[in-house]
């Protein structure tokens, strides 16, 4: 029980609409997480995996219909339609509130409602951001204290905390896919979820509070919160660890590059790569005038298809132990999971994500697409000593990536913060099993922050200008990334993973001044010679044809970037506008 009346009334508020039997508040303990994995594998909602070969592991399986984020059930509730943009949906805030409580009334009846006290961010930071969620999925609490800072210190901190937390509701309903709503009021600080568990839906600490609500709390405070990772990269010209950030849209390789293994002979030269955080960065400008950065989060929600010793060992180590697994197949032999592109040893007798009997032959996939794993981030091998550090990291580059088969260049540099700004305003990617609705759609997503802005977009953009002046010339550089162009054949010419690490040393070398550039209506891109390919299967020709712009096809990108910012609904900052008429 925490000592806070604004606590005390919100809870008491929430008893009395959800009427739940009995009210459970969750420390994070390993007592209570054990009893409540017990609990859980005793109503099947969680299944036990082989606690030899996978400890502390368990299998989950979804609704059917609740596999993904729900952008069209996604809304911003402020008072002003104009404050959420065209880029949000929006609901006039009381109107919401009635409809949402209508469907909350008594959901809890003959159910448990935990109360989870979080914490985003280092609780004992000036990034903290105290959070409550109440819900009544212990698959959702189990999830909570992985993804985020759960602790008898973390709701200590409630007692002098007043009214200065956010208030998040999750009812699972019977996840009525018609009845599903994602709601956020930056106004009165709330989250109210209801009709679905899948993590971007339910763990309202992640993109509900620390992207929508933050991004919302960081306009008005002064800080950023971003849909990025965050390193660290170690190059033998280099004294002191290089941090930087990196924002794609969802399901474009985030937690791959945060996690990257580097190859042997990058390693014996002098490499190496640490992890701080693979999904949410919050920055801030430190007192040095620098921009600083913490991961919110302390869990990875990381998706499983396309996981395998070969691409990505760290990724899939940090999800062997104390793991919760979501709609991957079951092997029921010796009881471990799997999903397509692991391996090459599908089990034999399995069981798929919908709980029916599976073979490699049957002509259905196993995993779904979008299956996901939660694991704690201290599982990450590559795991930065920096990365719970008060005071976050220093960041020297920004990486803005898309995930385009064509125009994008593999990798080009902003001819400054606003230029970056401009870049990050265009970023067009190709729609991923992360969300709902048709894959491989070329849209317009901002930073990656499309479906995670809580606030209008020209403002937003607007942030981001403003933020560059006050760092003025200790303003990190701004690099744009595609490792995802095709060839005739639709095959990627960038072998990607590991081998990034050559694209991120231009970029470190371009941060200590060592390189020459050539211009480009883009931006810098790395003169010839410069991205070391020395020992890659690569065609020579088609490497040529990524490293470079064409100019055609940039002519038809500025009429499209016209097009999309015809639509904002406030001006566009005119330092934009001036970059897009001189590009
Ligand atoms: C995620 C997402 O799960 O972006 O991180 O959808
Ligand atoms: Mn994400």
């Amino acid at each position: 029980m925490i000592r806070n009346k604004y606590v005390q009334s919100w809870i008491q508020e929430m008893n009395e609409l959800l009427s739940p039997e009995d009210i459970v508040w969750v420390d994070g303990s390993e007592s209570q997480m054990k009893l409540f994995k017990s609990i859980a594998c005793g109503t099947l909602e969680l299944i036990e995996l082989n606690q030899d070969l996978m400890p502390g592991c368990y299998l989950h399986r979804s609704d059917e219909s609740d596999v993904c984020r729900v952008e069209d059930r996604t809304f911003i509730c402020c008072e002003n339609k104009i404050d959420a943009g065209f880029t949000n949906n929006w609901w006039e805030p009381n109107e919401a509130i009635n409809k949402l409580f209508s469907i909350a009334k008594d959901s809890y009846q003959g159910r448990i409602m935990y109360v989870i006290p979080f914490s985003m961010a280092n609780p004992n930071s000036e990034f903290c951001k105290l959070g409550i969620e109440i819900t009544d999925s212990i698959y959702v609490a189990l999830s909570m204290v992985t993804m985020s800072r759960v602790s008898k210190e973390v709701s200590k901190k409630f007692s002098s905390a007043g009214e200065n937390w956010t208030k998040c509701l999750h009812c699972s309903c019977n996840c009525d896919k018609d009845e599903r709503y994602i709601c956020h009021f930056p106004e009165k600080n709330m989250v109210i979820s209801v009709n679905s568990s899948y993590g971007g839906n339910a763990l309202l600490g992640k993109k509900c509070l620390a992207l929508r609500l933050a991004s919302y709390m960081g306009k008005k405070e002064g800080w950023l919160a971003e849909h990025m990772l965050i390193m660290g990269i170690k190059a033998p010209y280099n004294d002191e660890v290089k941090y930087i950030c990196a924002s794609f849209p969802s399901g474009c390789g985030k937690t791959d590059l945060a996690m990257m293994k580097i190859s042997e002979e990058y390693e014996k030269k002098g490499y190496s790569v640490e992890c701080v955080g693979d999904d949410i960065s919050w920055l801030r400008i430190g007192p040095d005038g620098r921009l600083w950065a913490m991961n919110a989060e302390h869990g990875v929600f990381g998706a499983c298809a396309g996981i395998n010793r070969k691409n990505n060992p760290n990724v899939l180590e940090t999800s062997r132990k104390n793991t919760i697994f979501t709609n991957v197949i079951l092997n029921n032999d010796n009881k471990t999971v799997w999903w397509e592109g692991l391996d090459d040893n599908p089990p034999e007798n399995a069981t798929d994500w919908l709980g029916d009997s599976w073979d490699k032959d049957c002509g259905r996939i196993g995993a779904q697409k979008n299956s996901r794993f939660a694991a704690p981030i201290t599982n990450c091998p590559c795991l930065s000593k920096e990365y719970d550090n008060p005071n976050g990291v220093p960041i020297s580059a920004i990486i803005l990536g898309v995930k385009r088969k064509k125009m994008t260049p593999l990798v080009f540099e902003a001819q400054d913060w606003n230029h970056g700004v401009f870049i990050g305003s265009i970023m067009s990617s190709e729609t991923t099993v992360a969300s709902s609705g048709k894959v491989g759609v070329l849209r317009h997503d901002p930073f990656g922050m499309l479906p995670f802005c809580g606030y209008n977009m020209s403002d937003y953009l607007q942030h981001w200008i403003d933020m560059g002046a006050k760092l003025g010339d200790k303003a990190p550089k701004i690099f744009g990334v595609n490792w995802f162009r095709t060839d005739d054949k639709e095959e990627y010419i960038w072998p990607g993973f590991g081998e990034n690490i050559r694209v991120i040393d231009w970029i470190l070398r371009r941060c200590n001044g060592s390189l020459d550039v050539e211009m480009s209506s883009l931006g810098l891109l790395p003169k010839e010679g410069d991205i070391k390919i020395d020992g890659l299967v690569i065609d020579e020709k088609k490497f040529k044809s990524i490293c470079n712009l064409d100019a055609k096809m940039w002519n038809d990108e500025t009429k499209k970037i016209k097009e999309f910012y015809s639509k904002f609904d406030k001006p566009v900052p005119r330092e934009l506008i001036e970059i897009l008429n001189q590009s």
